[in-house]
């Protein structure tokens, strides 16, 4: 859709203060298409969100208003420590265009910045509090959140879909894939054990924000701490561990996911363990010892899972990350590897690193 269409078109539909000045994309995510949307009032934050990776955006967007509306509720600046939805002008949470396209819009938070690559280690330790005082607020949300994407963080259904990709072999690349496919094949067993944890309830559901990747959060430009958790589509019931472990997968490798260069890229230890000294400085009263026992493990499975999903996105032909380029994928698969062999090396370490804060 051409831009002007959605300056006239799409913002019309929703109930904004202020006429509408310009509307530009922002180049962020992998997944959605986002615009800001400034007019002679507040800044907005338009997303047209992808219908072929949330098949029920209504469903997802009711649970983003229940968990924000409870967060609101807690904090001192309700309209700067979470996000805020402007409806469309009959009351929904989202337009539906002509096309059957789901366009959503939040309020843009002044005053704030995000980052790609962690610069310091005080920064990873103000995100371990941040995605800590995430879970605290939401510990006595006690509604059931749709799932919104299925299996998300499951790796037994990743398994499923990642047996069903190799077998079908779409794009016909598997043939040069051979030391990719294996390293995952090896680390099934170990990933599995995981997650049984949280079949079994050994390991609780709590609500996760699924995606926290440092991008994903506002910091404030004023005092440098966390201010916001952004990007909550994928809001679920799961494991509190994997949002630890997904933000330790972008704040802790020393360079951006998709670096060609795996030279540079490995686990920082010294950012790690800001990270935890954050975040268990907010949640170690509240972890029960299974969560404590297991969460060093928990950017292993994460990045495993994250290098499974863009490899098998890479043998499906690239249908469901955006890129920049052909093998963007394939990079993407091997400097999340490179990352889990850092990882692998350092295990004792990253262990020996929470037992330490307990
Ligand atoms: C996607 O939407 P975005 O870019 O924040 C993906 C995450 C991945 C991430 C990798 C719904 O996140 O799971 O970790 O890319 N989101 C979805 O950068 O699949
Ligand atoms: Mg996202």
């Amino acid at each position: 859709m051409p831009l002007s269409m959605i300056r006239n078109e799409i913002t019309a539909q929703f109930a904004l203060e202020g006429k509408v000045l310009d509307v530009k994309p922002l180049g962020e995510g992998f997944i959605n298409d986002t615009y800001i949307v400034s007019t002679d009032g507040p800044r907005y934050i338009l997303q047209r969100k992808n219908k072929n990776v949330f098949p029920d955006v209504p469903a997802m967007m009711d649970n983003i208003a229940a968990v924000t509306a409870h967060i609101k509720k807690k904090v001192k600046e309700p309209l700067r420590e979470t996000l805020t939805i402007i409806s469309a002008k009959d009351g929904r949470l989202f337009y539906q265009d002509s096309e059957g396209e789901y366009w959503a819009v939040c309020l843009f938070i002044e005053g704030t910045i995000t980052y790609d690559v962690a610069e310091t280690p005080e920064m990873a330790r103000q995100g371990g509090i941040g995605i800590g005082r995430f879970q605290s607020l939401l510990s006595d949300f006690d509604k059931t959140l749709a799932e919104v994407i299925k299996g998300f963080h499951n790796i037994r259904w990743r398994f499923k879909q990642w047996d069903e990709s190799l077998a079908a072999d779409k794009a016909g690349r598997i043939g040069a894939l051979s030391e990719e496919i294996a390293f995952v094949q090896e680390r099934r067993g170990r990933m599995l054990k995981f997650w049984k944890m949280v079949e079994d309830g050994v390991l609780p559901l709590r609500v996760t924000h699924n995606d926290t990747k440092l991008s994903n959060f506002l910091f404030d430009k004023a005092s440098g701490k966390l201010l916001c958790a952004i990007d909550l589509d994928t809001v679920m019931n799961s494991t509190s561990l994997n949002d630890v472990g997904d933000a330790i997968r972008s704040y802790a490798n020393n360079t951006v996911e998709d670096n060609p260069d795996l030279s540079k890229v490995w686990l920082r230890m010294d950012m790690y363990d800001a990270y935890m000294d954050g975040y268990l400085s907010e949640r170690k009263e509240t972890l029960t010892a299974s969560e404590k026992q297991w969460l060093a493990f928990a950017p292993l499975y994460i990045t495993y899972e994250q290098g499974l999903r863009f490899l098998m996105d890479y043998i499906d032909g690239d249908t469901y990350y955006k890129i920049a380029y052909p093998e963007h994928n394939l990079v993407r698969t091997r400097n999340q590897i490179a990352l889990l062999r850092s990882m692998e090396d350092n295990y004792a370490k990253m262990q020996d690193a929470v037992r330490k804060k307990l």
